[in-house]
């Protein structure tokens, strides 16, 4: 007789992973595709835009996901995938954003995308504002500054809704929405530079993309009814950088800033603190009736980002600036980090899982989480691979803190591992920052060949969801590996 091997995460826990449109679909122009803000980043959230797209924009080809898709997808099934995270670039539907009618070409290739992942048996996710806004809404409306783009996205979503409402059935409506404070431009396509960006505006956005945010879950819950609408969070817990009370109150603070975002998506409307920091920053909103009302269309469940933990103090002299992902913070001592300086905690998966759980009450669902890491490939028994042992170390790890928040009574829909396919980076718009169980071979110069080829994280993934998570390894933490520095 064989037991059962253990295992917390349910049965039908969505395994799978997670890409956005701009940063693997590559074709930026084909078809009837406008042009998307990404079009115009080479280098990611801290370089210079230009007037137009130029060659080493890699975001431009990506991985050429647009023709290879159904080769792309079938790597997935094979590792078993339940669900595949994707993103649509609304400028392939609406070229300009502000256009009366859709482009259909741009519809059909996400009708071939969603039929392919049906013959596999995969579910999509789907984002439906991935950093990818037409760029035409940046430079005419100012981004999320302009009421006009609530309208924008609702007709943007009313045909996504109409046309793919009976395959696909998980929605997220913007993807980490919170990241718009620190990146105006990428996250909320204000053309306004940061510099002279005034905190009035910038709230006013928030609060244009929060009620643009309930107003799809509404539709969505009306077009749809067996659809399951999320909100999408960059978390990352802070955790004070002493015990000094001080630093307690600081790093609570610093957290609302950010979990306001998911208290409007959960509660359905802003909370005091929130109130509070708007009247003594001297942030003037235009919040009407109808706005209150439409915040009051709450998320099915609230999914995330998490990478990494910061630290948070009320010196105003300390230095210990850590590398984030988009959001600030302190570097923590007792945490090793990614060749990219982000500080590697798995136990704050946990932290941050039972946080949301305890406060929102809703079903979770991580979106994304992975090691950013170089590889290189070897040749092993004749065949091209990479032996990415750091990054199954640090999934591992991540998935047992995950399996602990389980058995800690939160509740979980899945687990998307980001980037499942070598993709461009986001923060830095490098092909060398990987994530992939499966390898691209495209070079940050634009070199390569575009072939794919599986990492030895494929089949490590591939068991992990054959058994549920049961092969994971629990004894001692085993992001150790010789890629991470102290
Ligand atoms: C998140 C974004 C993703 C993704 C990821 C990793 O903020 O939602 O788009 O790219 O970060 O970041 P990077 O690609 O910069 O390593």
């Amino acid at each position: 007789m064989t037991t059962a091997a253990i295992t917390p995460f349910p049965p039908g826990f969505l395994w799978g992973g997670a890409t956005a449109a701009n940063q693997l679909e590559g074709a930026y122009d084909a078809d009837g595709k406008g042009l998307s803000i990404q079009d115009v980043a080479p280098q990611g959230i801290e370089g210079p835009r230009t007037p137009a797209p130029t060659p080493d924009n890699l975001k431009l080809v990506g991985i050429d996901f647009y023709h290879r898709y159904e080769q792309d997808i079938a790597l997935f099934a094979e590792m078993g995938f339940k669900v595949l995270r994707l993103s649509i670039a609304w400028s392939r539907i609406f070229p300009h954003g502000d256009d009366a009618i859709p482009n259909a070409k741009g519809l059909a290739f996400y009708d071939r995308v969603f039929d392919a992942c049906a013959r596999h048996g995969i579910a999509p996710l789907v984002t439906l504002s991935h950093y990818e806004t037409p760029l035409h809404l940046a430079e005419q409306y100012n981004g999320w500054v302009s009421r006009d783009l609530i309208g924008f996205y609702e007709r943007y979503v009313r045909v996504l809704f109409d046309r793919y409402g009976s395959k696909v059935k998980f929605w997220l409506t913007f993807n980490e929405i919170n990241s718009v404070l620190h990146a105006p431009f990428l996250s909320g396509a204000i053309s306004t530079p940061k510099d002279q960006l005034s905190l009035s505006d910038l709230y006013q956005a928030v609060h244009h993309e929060l009620v643009a945010s309930a107003l799809a879950t509404r539709i969505a819950h009306e077009m749809i009814p067996d659809a399951k609408v999320g909100c999408m969070i960059l978390a990352m817990p802070i955790y004070p950088l002493t015990p000094h009370p001080a630093d307690v109150l600081a790093a609570m603070q610093a957290d609302h800033l950010n979990l306001m975002f998911g208290d409007v998506h959960a509660r359905g409307c802003y909370p005091g603190y929130a109130l509070r920091y708007f009247r003594e920053h001297g942030i003037t909103l235009d919040i009407t009736d109808e706005d209150r009302e439409c915040l009051t269309n709450t998320v099915d469940f609230v999914s995330f980002s998490y990478y990494m933990s910061v630290c948070e103090t009320a010196d105003p002299g300390s230095q210990r600036t850590a590398e984030t992902n988009i959001l600030g913070g302190k570097n923590n001592p007792t945490l090793k980090a990614s060749e990219w300086g982000w500080q590697i905690d798995p136990a704050g998966l946990r932290i941050v899982c039972n946080q949301f759980w305890d406060r929102w009450g809703k079903p979770l669902f991580v979106v994304e989480n992975g090691l950013g890491a170089k590889d290189r490939l070897v040749e092993v028994d004749g065949v091209r691979t990479v032996l990415d042992d750091a990054r199954i170390a640090y999934l591992n790890d991540h998935l047992v803190a995950l399996g602990e928040a389980i058995t800690d009574g939160v509740q979980v829909l899945g687990y998307t591992a980001w980037g499942c396919i070598d993709l461009v980076s986001f923060t830095t718009a490098q092909m060398s920052k990987r994530y992939g169980f499966i390898y691209v071979d495209r070079n940050d110069d634009g070199t390569g060949t575009l072939e794919r080829y599986k990492k030895k994280s494929f089949d490590w993934y591939a068991e992990v969801i054959a058994t549920n998570g049961a092969s994971l390894r629990r004894e001692g933490l085993r992001t150790t590996a010789s890629c991470l520095s102290s």
